[in-house]
This record gives C-alpha cells, structure tokens and sequence, in this order.
C-alpha cells in the first residue's frame, strides 16, 4: 500500500477537503479544523488524518514552508511516550562520539536532558520568525549532522524533508503508550495548569476513551506508525522503523543498526574499546534518571526534566487497564491495520522487561 492509501485509509472522511497549511493561511485554516480538548493540558486540532496540538500548527506550516534540510540530517521520530527520550539520547550519543566520547565526563547529556540535546522542530519554530529559526538551528547543531526530531507524521512532512533526511522511528505497544501518557500528563497537567475548558483532574478511563478514538496528541498513534512502517518498506535507505520493545530486548543489536541507518558504523577498533556498552550506559534509563539535570535542572521542554523517565518495562499496562479495555484497544489498533503489515499483536506480551 503506498503512503498516500495507507493515510487516505486512516484518514476520516473529507479530512484532505481542508487545505495543507501555510504560514499565510494558518490563521484562515485553524479554526475550521475539527477540535479536540480531551486531551489535557492543550487543545488539539485534526490536521490532514492526525490530532495536533493546536498551538504547535503555526509551527507546522513554518516548518513546512521554510525549513531547509541538509545532506546528513537525522530524524528522530515518534508518537509521545513511546521511546522518543531514549531514542534521542542514543542517536545523539551514536552520531556526536567522535566529538563526544560517550566515556568523557564532559558529555552533553551528562549536563543537558535529552531534550536539549536533539531539539523538537516543533519547538525550534514555535512563535519564532525564519532567521530566528536559523540561528537556533546552528546554535543547537553546531556541527554536522545534525539531529532532530518530530511528532508529526510522515505525511504532514514536505517532500523535500523525507527525500534528504534519514528518519529514525520508534512505535510501542500502544497499551504502554497509552499508560505512559497517563502518568506524563499528570506532570504536564501540574506544570501548566489544566488549561482552558480543560478537566481539572485526569481521569483514566476518559483518556483511554480518548486514544481509542485515536484522538490523543498525534494520534492515532497506529495510523502514525502505519504512514511510517509503510516508507521504512518502501525506502529502507531513509526510514529505519524500530520497537522500543525490541530496544530493550536487544539494545546493543539495535544501536549497531542504529549506527549503520545512520552512515556511522561501529569500526572493529570501537567494538574492541565497548563503544557499543559504553553509549548504551550513558543513555541507560537509570543513568538518565539520576543525573542531576534530569532531577533539578531547568526544563527542557514545558514539563520537569523527571516526567520523562519512569519505569520503562514492557507491559506496565497491565496495572492499569483492565483485560477488557486491552482487548478493546487492541482490536481497535488490529482492525486500522489489517492489510497494512504492520502489527502489534505480542509486541506487549512478552515477559516484563525493565530497561536497563
Ligand atoms: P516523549 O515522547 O514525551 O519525549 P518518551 O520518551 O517517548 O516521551 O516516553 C517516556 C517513556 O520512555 C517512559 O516510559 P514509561 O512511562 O512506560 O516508564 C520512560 O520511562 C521511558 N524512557 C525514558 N528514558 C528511557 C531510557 N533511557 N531507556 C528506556 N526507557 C526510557
């Protein structure tokens, strides 16, 4: 199937009626949107088959519009909660360790939360005019590549983008995605305010109520996975598509695939030295959790630096949603994805895994 059915495929009905999204037309074209304010702390919009949070689509159309991608870019790419710190921390540390051993003690991700270090382009253009954005881009990429990183799905990026750029992706179960979100949102909720029309307090059962609609924040997160499964089919070369639960079963396996995707294969002399272990350390969850930066330090992101490291085990939904509500969702995600190839049946089943 090629992108354009699997996203027509996901897409409501009369979702590509409304226009892409220009930095001229943003004001025109948000409102007529279909809106979302479910899912706290901020309004959501449906933008061209996903849920958007409303105030990043500005951003959106600038990155569309003006963003220029360069030979060597790295992607990293996901649905919320489901592995995107991890996944950022370990191509930043791949990618940078010539400059950036991950033994020396100096390191970036010692002193900056993974969020610092491979920026969201959402954030790079929020509320920030185009030579604005440039200087932020060469101050957070000093030097090549350069690594960032999306929520936003394969179709909503320009053609330009996924012709040059390498994209990493990484999909969960969407049992723990869900729950993960859940315990997240509570601390987004405590830092922002619950925000306008929003609930004041989170209730479980609505919010799986809501990510079974698909209507969370980028989701529906199958249909997100989908548009990027089907371009890691279609062009391996430029999209690698991975499983955070694939990721702790074999973490140094995927980072050798890691590293490769990205045109830095492990040399014969850094597998002798334990490059491998040592970046996989730096990047562990437990490493990441007790750093300083990650229990105090200034908030990369509009959230403590400590909502984005909790358990990070296969299978913590059991603890927190019934085997009917499991199975509801999971024949949900089954039904988008028939005939797509991509599955996520047992990908949450296995034994409980801990990240190392
Ligand atoms: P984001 O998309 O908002 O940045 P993201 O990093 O995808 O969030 O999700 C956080 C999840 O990754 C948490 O999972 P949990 O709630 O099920 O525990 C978090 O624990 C896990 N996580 C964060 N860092 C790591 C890491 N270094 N290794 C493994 N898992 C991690």
């Amino acid at each position: 199937m090629a992108i354009e059915e699997t996203s027509a495929l996901l897409a409501a009905d009369g979702e590509h009626d409304h226009p892409r999204l220009h930095t001229y037309n943003v004001a025109e074209v948000i409102p007529t949107l279909p809106l979302e304010t479910r899912w706290p702390p901020f309004a959501h919009r449906r933008y061209r088959g996903f849920w958007v949070p409303e105030r990043f689509l500005p951003a959106l159309a600038a990155f569309y519009d003006h963003f220029e991608p360069a030979p060597g870019d790295a992607l990293v790419v996901t649905c919320p909660k489901s592995g995107t710190t991890w996944l950022k921390a370990l191509a930043f540390a791949t990618v940078h360790r010539g400059a950036h051993p991950p033994w020396s003690a100096d390191h970036p991700l010692l002193v900056r939360n993974p969020h610092g270090c491979v920026r969201f382009l959402e954030g790079v253009f929020f509320g920030r005019s185009v030579e604005e954005v440039r200087d932020v881009l060469a101050a957070a990429c000093p030097s090549p590549p350069r690594v960032l990183a999306t929520h936003w799905a394969y179709s909503q990026l320009p053609e330009r983008v996924t012709r040059v750029s390498r994209i990493v992706y990484i999909c969960r179960d969407p049992k723990d995605v869900l729950v993960s979100w859940y315990w997240f949102l509570k601390k987004l909720v405590a830092h922002n305010g619950a925000g306008d029309d929003q609930p004041k307090d989170l209730d479980l059962a609505e919010l799986i109520e809501v990510f079974c609609e698909g209507r969370n924040g980028s989701g529906p997160m199958w249909g997100q996975a989908a548009e990027y499964w089907e371009a890691s089919r279609d062009r391996p070369d430029k999209v690698l598509f991975l499983r955070y639960e694939e990721m702790l079963r074999d973490p140094s396996g995927n980072v050798r695939k890691l590293a490769r995707f990205l045109g830095c294969p492990f040399t014969a002399e850094e597998e002798d030295a334990g490059v491998v272990g040592a970046i996989l350390e730096l990047c562990s969850l437990e490493k990441l959790r007790n750093l300083e930066v990650n229990r105090n330090g200034a908030p990369a992101l509009a959230v403590s630096n400590d909502a984005f490291f909790r358990k990070g085990v296969v299978g913590d939904w059991r603890s927190h949603v019934t085997p009917a509500m499991a199975a509801r969702l999971d024949g949900i995600v089954d039904e988008a994805l028939r005939g797509s190839g991509l599955s996520f049946v047992n990908s949450g089943h296995g034994e409980e895994g801990a990240a190392p």
